[in-house]
């Protein structure tokens, strides 16, 4: 029988790239691997959909996670169309709204939220994008004993007036002090800078 000569190469493949792709589809989940524990956790927030009466102009989506009470338990800080909340972690698999008690409810709510020590103290603060002014909180707790977020926004130098979508946090310029590159969606880029505690836009 004649055979064709393009059906004859077979696929060969290295040790390397067949162990690779050994590795990859040993990550692929077969099968549910997240349960929905919204409402157990003490989680679950009913807000109007986009578009819908009370969430007709923006979306409120940003969240980050970090132990803000320094217990061992990481917890949550989230954005809401309302104002925005702060979770709790009881260890337990259980969290607790304690948003007023620290602060937040007051804060107006923001689209995106990142965690830092922006000061280096040893505990967890929050800038805060917004549509309006940029905001940086400073967490009390190594001052107080109590979690207590304070607006330094202004003594910081970074309440900037912007659309401000997302921010992130590293220490760019190589000096110990954590940096913020925000996105303002309006205009361009903010760059700001932490020299001895206080912001600088570049
Ligand atoms: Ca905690
Ligand atoms: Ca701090
Ligand atoms: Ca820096």
């Amino acid at each position: 029988m004649r055979r064709s000569p393009w059906l004859t190469v077979p696929c060969v493949h290295s040790a390397a790239e067949r162990a690779a792709e050994t590795s990859f589809h040993s990550l692929v989940a077969t099968t549910d691997i997240f349960s929905e524990v919204s409402e157990p956790a003490g989680l679950a927030v009913t807000l109007p959909a986009f578009g819908a009466a009370g969430n007709e102009s923006f979306t409120y989506h940003g969240a980050a996670a970090a132990d803000f009470n320094n217990d061992g338990f990481i917890d949550l800080f989230v954005c809401g169309i309302d104002h925005n909340y702060l979770y709790l972690n009881d260890g337990h698999g259980h969290f607790r709204d304690a948003s007023r008690e620290a602060g937040i409810e007051s804060v107006p709510p923001c689209v995106g939220v990142v965690a830092f020590d922006y000061d280096n103290d040893g505990d967890e603060d929050v800038f805060l994008t917004s549509v309006g002014p940029q905001m940086l909180l400073r967490n009390r707790l190594k001052e107080d004993g109590e979690l207590a977020f304070q607006d330094v926004s202004d003594s910081a130098g970074v309440s900037r007036d912007a659309i401000g979508f997302s921010a992130a946090v590293g220490d760019v310029n190589g000096d110990g002090l954590p940096d913020i590159y925000g996105i303002d969606v309006k205009a361009k880029q903010i760059h700001s800078v932490f020299r001895e505690g206080r912001a600088q836009t570049v």
